[in-house]
């Protein structure tokens, strides 16, 4: 009798996790990356209570896709990383009878992202960005000289350039498959290059301006940018207009601006997906299909200032994002822009290798 009532209350809180986890969803995204009441909308909507975890570095969030059990439904991984993690198993196939949304993407950006993942089998466009400089126009003009052109890598990578910006603050993104092939690209390197003694100069070259920069992050530049604590940032474009709309807010006085250096930047997509191990893969569709909708993803390029991938949000997005070529880039520019290759795993160590000494300087 005791064993039964034991087995009972045991199946009955078996069954009520089970419930609950049928109205949970576990979302892992970057930083700064949605509208204020995204979450709050897809709750009230759904009945799904979410819990919002965020990251700032793919190389994190890579760690918990390799290991497994990460307990989130949906994650956002950028395209090279996806590539290497949809390899090693870590992504579950999309369910497109679950995502009617999907007619509202772009067709020729999902093509880009289908290099990635063929087929666009198990991901779909989040949003889009390059990976550029952002910077103090007033302290920048106070130490280079009025007439001073800000429209190349220069700014942080000719040590003439950057020493004379050092005392105002210049950062680096701490993401070192796309420093390390910004600055190959600077020599005149094929940015994509898996040769060694390219990836040694493109990290040489980190190395030597190393003493002039002030910290390594991705994410702290937004608010240091804004309130005039830093003057230079490599960093993803949405952010660094971000950061322009803060200090425009705060009335500070600082204005922010942000190039696509002349010599080229990455283009970068950054990809929801479902864990393989996803503990409620149904809540996750629900929730990519909500992000689709039009009027959502539109509302969350109008708060962030990154691009996105949903041909049918851009009549609803504001004129001042849509026009502002910081964030869809000219023909020109986008010329010049390059697609992140996935590395092999050799070429992977490496790279973490020469990162570790440049940020250390051993
Ligand atoms: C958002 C950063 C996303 C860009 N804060 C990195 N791919």
């Amino acid at each position: 009798m005791k064993k039964l009532l034991i087995l009972s209350v045991a199946l009955g809180s078996l069954s009520s996790a089970a419930a609950a986890q049928n109205n949970e969803l576990h979302v892992y995204n970057w930083s700064d990356y949605i509208a204020e009441d995204t979450i709050a909308k897809f709750e009230a909507e759904t009945g799904i209570k979410v819990t919002y975890d965020v990251y700032d570095s793919n190389e994190v969030l890579e760690a918990k896709m390799l290991t497994g059990n990460s307990g989130y439904d949906v994650v956002v991984p950028t395209s090279d990383f996806l590539q290497r993690q949809i390899a090693a198993g870590a992504y579950m196939k999309l369910d497109k009878s679950k995502l009617p949304n999907l007619v509202n993407m772009d067709p020729d950006l999902m093509a880009n992202a289908a290099a990635y993942d063929p087929g666009n089998e198990h991901a779909v466009i989040y949003m889009w960005g390059t990976t550029g400089i952002g910077y103090d126009v007033n302290a920048v003009a106070e130490r280079l000289g009025a007439d001073y052109v800000v429209d190349s890598w220069d700014l942080v990578f000719n040590p003439d350039v950057v020493s004379k910006l050092a005392d105002c603050g210049v950062t680096f993104l701490n993401a070192p498959t796309e420093m390390i092939p910004a600055a190959m690209n600077y020599l005149g390197l094929d940015p994509n290059s898996t040769n060694k003694d390219d990836l040694e100069k493109g990290a040489a070259l980190l190395e030597k301006v190393r003493p002039h920069i002030r910290y390594f992050h991705s994410s702290q530049y937004i608010n240091d940018l804004a309130n005039g604590d830093v003057c230079v940032s490599v960093g993803w474009s949405g952010d660094v207009f971000q950061a322009q709309a803060r200090a425009d807010e705060a009335d500070n006085g600082v204005e922010v601006g942000y190039i696509i250096p002349k010599e080229g930047a990455l283009q970068w997509f950054d990809m929801m997906a479902i864990p393989v191990d996803a503990p409620n893969p149904d809540a996750a569709h629900k929730f990519i299909n909500f992000i689709m909708d039009p009027q959502i993803t539109a509302d969350i390029t109008n708060y962030v200032w990154y691009a996105n991938g949903n041909a049918a949000s851009l009549p609803l997005v504001d004129e001042e994002i849509t026009s502002n070529p910081g964030i869809f880039p000219t023909e020109e520019a986008k010329a010049h822009l390059w697609a992140s290759k996935v590395y092999d795993a050799r070429t992977d160590r490496l790279i973490t290798r020469l990162w570790t000494r440049v940020k250390t300087g051993q």
